[in-house]
C-alpha cells in the first residue's frame, strides 16, 4: 500500500468543492495580492486578521470601531483607508492589533476553505518554511490557489507548484491530479526569475497599470519571513512553532 501523503493544486476556489474533504490541510495562496500583504502583516507584528469574503461585512466591523481594510479589482474601496498592499500593514500603528480584511480573491478563497481541518496563508515570502512545516505534519496538502474572479492565474499557480513540488521531492509525497503536474512544471519554468516570467501575467499587467511596481517586487521575492498564518476560529493568527 502506498503510504504517501498527497499534495495537489486546486486552480481556483470555484473549483474547490471537487476536492473539498480529502485534504486535512488546505494552503490558500493569493501571491498578487492578499495572502502576501497577511504574511507581510504578522511578519510586522500584527496580532490577528479576520478575513471576511465581502465588504458590507468589511465596513460593518469598521462602524464598530476595528482597523478594518477593502479591496476591489486592485483598489482601495470607498470608505477604507487601506486595501490589500503589503507595505499598508508595516505601519506601527498595527503592531500587535485585529485588522478586518475583505479582497476581491483571497479572502473569498479562506471563506470556501474554512471548514478544512487546518487553513494556513502561503505566498512566495513564506514559501520554504511553509513547504517545510508542511513536510512535518504527515498530512494531506491541498494548495488552494484564488485565481482571479473565478478564473486560473499563473502566480498563484506558480507558489502552489513550489510548495508541492518541494513536498514531491522528499518522496513522502504523491500527486494524482493534472492540475498538480502542471503547477510544478510552470514553477520549474518560473523559479530562476518570477518577475520575468510573469511579465505579461494578467494581474502584473492590472496592477502595473494601477502604479503597483513596487507591490508586485515585493510579492514576488520569495523567503522575506518565516510567520505562517492560520485561520483559527475565523481569524488568521501567526502559527506557533
Ligand atoms: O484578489 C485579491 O484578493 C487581491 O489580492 C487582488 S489585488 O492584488 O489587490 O488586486
Amino acid at each position: 500500500m502506498d503510504e504517501r501523503k498527497r499534495v495537489e493544486v486546486c486552480f481556483t476556489p470555484d473549483e474547490y468543492a471537487y476536492y473539498k474533504d480529502e485534504f486535512e490541510i488546505v494552503v490558500v495562496i493569493d501571491v498578487l495580492r492578499a495572502t502576501s500583504a497577511m504574511c507581510a502583516a504578522f511578519e510586522n507584528g500584527i496580532k490577528a486578521i479576520i478575513p471576511v469574503p465581502t465588504v458590507e461585512e468589511a465596513m460593518e466591523y469598521k462602524q464598530k470601531g476595528y482597523l478594518a481594510g477593502a479591496e476591489r479589482k486592485g483598489q482601495i474601496v470607498e470608505g477604507f483607508d487601506f486595501g490589500n498592499s503589503p507595505f499598508s500593514y508595516m505601519n506601527p500603528d498595527f503592531v500587535g492589533k485585529e485588522v478586518v480584511l475583505s479582497t476581491t480573491n483571497g479572502t473569498r478563497s479562506l471563506d470556501v476553505a474554512k471548514d478544512a481541518e487546518i487553513v494556513v496563508v502561503g505566498s512566495l515570502l513564506n514559501v520554504d518554511a511553509l513547504s517545510e512545516w508542511l513536510l512535518k505534519q504527515d498530512k494531506n496538502v491541498l494548495c488552494l490557489c484564488s485565481g482571479w474572479q473565478g478564473k486560473f492565474n499563473l502566480e498563484d499557480t506558480i507558489c502552489a507548484g513550489a510548495i508541492s513540488d518541494f513536498l514531491l521531492s522528499s518522496g513522502k509525497f504523491t500527486a494524482n491530479e493534472d492540475s498538480s503536474i502542471a503547477a510544478k512544471y510552470l514553477f520549474q519554468s518560473a523559479s530562476k526569475n518570477y518577475l520575468g516570467f510573469l511579465k505579461s501575467s494578467s494581474h502584473r499587467r492590472r496592477l502595473k497599470n494601477l502604479n503597483l511596481n513596487e507591490d508586485i517586487k515585493y510579492c514576488l521575492t520569495p523567503n522575506q519571513t518565516e510567520v505562517i498564518p492560520v485561520l483559527k476560529d475565523g481569524k488568521l493568527v501567526k502559527l506557533e512553532a
